[in-house]
């Protein structure tokens, strides 16, 4: 154990906290109300000073990244998620693009030659973009490109794709399977408990069919990630309620590998008037998510959401990973008023990011195999 951090968690005066700390020292995991306890009085320094000890321990100075693109087919949307900023109503179909299969399938031919390993597929709910017509796309990806690793579809699409074929979850995703789907992204999750989620986007897929879903993909031996959309008008004890049933499914089925808290961006949507959440309380964010998730191997920053300079705060706060190259490909954040407005990053812009805080980068592919690990800068 670090003498640092136990000389901290030592003194910390808070009794409760001081427990909790110690817990994490020793490896066990804590408790939902210890949980909600780290929120509500742990100090940043606090937080920040275990997650990071948390961090080292799993993986060390390594912080990964990807390369990779998004396709995002339709920002038509037959929902209407209060937070989005993105899709347009179905109703209001000028306002929208449409992707056909052959202008997806250019998309991934523009990337013919260079080392991307991975597609991010996600988009709006389109009522005529059916079951059929996605697992089309999927073979003639993999047709084209056999080792481009296709992360795609949010259990909302999956839902509604599914119920539209009049087929089962299972049989939908062994169908998405074979067709060349390869894990889930982690989309969609947002706020699982019904107080909020009612108020945020009620009409889509509640938690237990999202969990279902991904739980259907890890028995198949599909990996997949997951997401939480915080900083609205959840409250802490809704944070930690979600991230329980995240770690309660990934006791049983191991098959998440990152959780990815998404922050509430407030620009051009039904929930503009909710302010959005600091800095400081961003950090806080991906500290207590880090002690929390003690079984999902990885948390990962958004870099596009949350802008370069905080994402490299983060990897001192817990996260380990900053997604990909992306190369200005998704629009999903540009819309909600993220800081980035063009989210491209050549490998070398992310490497060098990362080494400036002098963390260790590793190109890996989807499934957090290294590609290649550079150099330990050395800090102290
Ligand atoms: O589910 C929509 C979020 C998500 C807003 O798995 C918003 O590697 C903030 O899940 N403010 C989709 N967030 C994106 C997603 C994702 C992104 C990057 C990597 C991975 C991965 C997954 O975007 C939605 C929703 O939670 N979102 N609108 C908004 N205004
Ligand atoms: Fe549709 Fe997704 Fe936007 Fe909700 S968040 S309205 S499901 S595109």
């Amino acid at each position: 154990m670090s003498s640092a951090v136990s000389v901290i968690v030592s003194s910390v005066k808070d009794p409760q906290l001081q427990q909790i700390g110690q817990k994490i020292l020793n490896k066990e995991r804590i408790s939902f109300d210890d949980g909600v306890a780290l929120f509500e009085k742990g100090s940043l320094a606090y937080l920040g000073a275990l997650a990071n000890w948390v961090r080292e321990e799993k993986h060390g100075n390594k912080t990964y990244f990807n390369r990779n693109f998004h396709i995002e087919p339709t920002n038509l949307c037959v929902f209407s998620c209060k937070f989005c900023s993105y899709s347009r109503l179905y109703a209001h179909k000028e306002e929208g693009w449409e992707l056909s299969i052959d202008q997806m399938l250019d998309i991934v031919k523009s990337y013919d030659g260079q080392p991307v390993t991975e597609v991010h597929i996600v988009g709006g709910v389109h009522p005529k973009m059916t079951m059929e017509f996605f697992l089309e796309l999927l073979r003639k990806i993999k047709a084209h490109r056999p080792d481009l690793h296709i992360k795609a579809f949010t259990p909302v699409e999956l839902d509604y794709m599914f119920k539209k074929a009049k087929v089962s979850t299972e049989e939908g995703m062994r169908l998405a399977h074979e067709a060349g789907l390869d894990s889930l992204p982690g989309g969609g999750a947002e706020i699982f408990h019904p107080e909020i989620r009612t108020q945020i986007c009620e009409d889509k897929v509640d938690a237990d069919g999202w969990l279902h879903i991904h739980k259907t993909a890890h028995q198949l031996g599909m990996h997949s990630n997951a997401t939480l959309l915080y900083g609205h008008i959840e409250k802490f004890w809704h944070r930690i309620d979600h991230m329980d049933r995240l770690r309660t499914l990934q006791d049983e089925t191991g098959g998440f590998n990152t959780f990815i808290p998404l922050k509430f961006r407030n620009k051009d949507n039904d929930m503009s008037h909710v302010p959005e959440s600091s800095i400081i309380e961003d950090m806080r964010m991906y500290a207590v998510s880090r002690l929390y998730m003690d079984n999902f191997p990885h948390i990962k920053a958004y870099w596009p959401m949350l802008g370069r300079q905080n994402a490299q705060l983060s990897l001192s706060f817990g996260v380990n990973d900053i997604d990909g190259t992306i190369d200005d490909s998704t629009k999903i954040y540009a819309m909600a008023g993220s800081e980035e407005q063009t989210p491209t990053m050549s490998t070398a812009d992310l490497v060098t990011l990362i080494k400036q805080v002098k963390r260790q980068p590793v190109e890996r592919g989807t499934l957090y195999n290294e590609i290649r690990v550079y150099e330990e800068v050395m800090s102290e």
